[in-house]
């Protein structure tokens, strides 16, 4: 059982984050934290139905629900902390905004996060096409920190990333499947596969570009995303 965190954000992975658009971390949570969010986390899914689309469109603005028959899925479900606000007292949340500000070089205080569910399930996984987050429009958010709550593999969709990607501005998208975006013409000959335990998280630039294969493996891949933005300071005349 690993108790301790040991998040290690000293200035180097901060240049390192800079230089290549994301950083990966060994563990930002504690091993009971990871369990008791494993039950949080199946509730969440468990209770999908509770989530109509209005309900979700009004939270986010879009949506990419379960498919049926067969296909090939990707559950997401925007802002569950407003369902479980318990969510946003744990270590993984403070943790993860204490390293946005971080990485941002501003005061935590200053930091708006917001957590997304990701769920591969076994078997069926959709891929996530290679994209960049700003790409999206009305995208306001900075970074993201992406949590795995299963060992995240190649095999099961952990995260590949371009490094350097996120200096040559937006890349031109296209509409995917009819509910996300795909950028155009990527080449993934640089690409670094990023696979985590769980508890381990990365963390990406919006201007990064980013991908996760399909799961076609027996084993559901759990994911916890927080979506981070900087509060505007007020203009004072
Ligand atoms: O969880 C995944 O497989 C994809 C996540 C992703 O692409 C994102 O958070 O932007």
């Amino acid at each position: 059982m690993q108790d301790r965190v040991s998040f290690d954000i000293q200035d180097e992975r901060v240049n390192i984050f800079w230089q290549q658009g994301f950083l990966s971390l060994d563990r930002i949570t504690t091993d009971d934290e990871i369990e008791w969010l494993r039950g949080i986390y199946d509730e969440i899914v468990a209770q999908m139905a509770g989530y109509s689309p209005a309900k979700i469109a009004l939270l986010a603005g879009r949506q990419q629900l379960p498919l049926a028959d067969g296909k090939e899925i990707l559950v997401w479900i925007p802002s569950p902390e407003l369902v479980f606000p318990q969510l946003l007292d744990t270590r993984f949340y403070r943790n993860a905004i204490e390293i946005a500000a971080h990485l941002l070089d501003v005061e935590p205080t200053k930091i708006v996060g917001r957590i997304r569910v990701y769920l591969k399930p076994a078997h069926c996984g959709a891929e996530m096409p290679w994209h960049q987050d700003a790409a999206y429009p009305g995208s306001v958010d900075l970074l993201k920190i992406w949590m795995p709550l299963d060992p995240a593999t190649p095999e099961n969709g952990c995260l590949h990333f371009i490094p350097g990607s996120h200096l040559r501005g937006i890349e031109p998208h296209r509409p995917y499947e009819g509910s996300g975006l795909i950028a155009e013409g990527v080449d993934t000959s640089q690409a670094v596969v990023c696979p985590l335990p769980p508890g381990g998280a990365t963390v990406h630039h919006c201007h990064t570009l980013h991908y996760s294969r399909p799961n076609h493996t027996d084993s559901q891949r759990r994911a916890l995303v927080i979506s981070c933005r900087v509060i505007e300071s007020e203009s004072i005349e």
